[in-house]
């Protein structure tokens, strides 16, 4: 295993819900440590650039409008294979298929209100973590 850091977003489902700290709860039993955390409003450029890769996708639409319906939390976390570790605490990409305890189970709805949103590469973690956290607020724990 090694430490890693992965991009976590918090939806706007979730944050409406008032459940980032059921989130977070699950997120930090799993072993991963926050290392860095603020709310935003994404800006519906921020969003189509962010899920650039979904541009040609049926769903790119519902999902831009969807994420810029309200704040979200965005998240650096960090722990032992951080990227994998995330995904699984997080669950399927649809709410109505992903396991039990997981937090997409627990707090997402369907495919696409499904409460956060994770790195699935390292070249993605890379990429989301540059996208919205500044040098400056990549905080060092050790
Ligand atoms: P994930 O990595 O689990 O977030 O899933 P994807 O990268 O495949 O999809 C990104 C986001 O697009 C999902 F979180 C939700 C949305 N989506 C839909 O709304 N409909 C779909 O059919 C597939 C994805």
């Amino acid at each position: 295993m090694s430490l890693e850091q992965t991009l976590s977003i918090v939806k706007p489902d979730a944050v409406k819900a008032n459940v980032i700290g059921g989130i977070v709860d699950k997120l930090e039993r799993g072993g991963l440590r926050i290392v860095a955390q603020k709310m935003i409003r994404l800006t519906e450029t921020q969003a189509q650039s962010f899920y650039a890769e979904h541009k040609d996708r049926p769903f790119f639409s519902d999902l831009i409008k969807f994420m810029i319906e309200g704040p979200v939390v965005v998240q650096i976390l960090e722990g032992d294979s951080a990227i994998s570790t995330n995904r699984d605490i997080m669950g399927a990409t649809n709410s109505k298929e992903a396991a039990s305890g997981t937090i997409r189970h627990a707090f997402g709805t369907d495919i696409e209100r499904n409460a956060v949103h994770g790195s699935d590469s390292q070249q993605a973690a890379e990429r989301e973590i540059a996208f919205f956290f500044s040098q400056a607020e990549r905080v060092a724990l050790s």
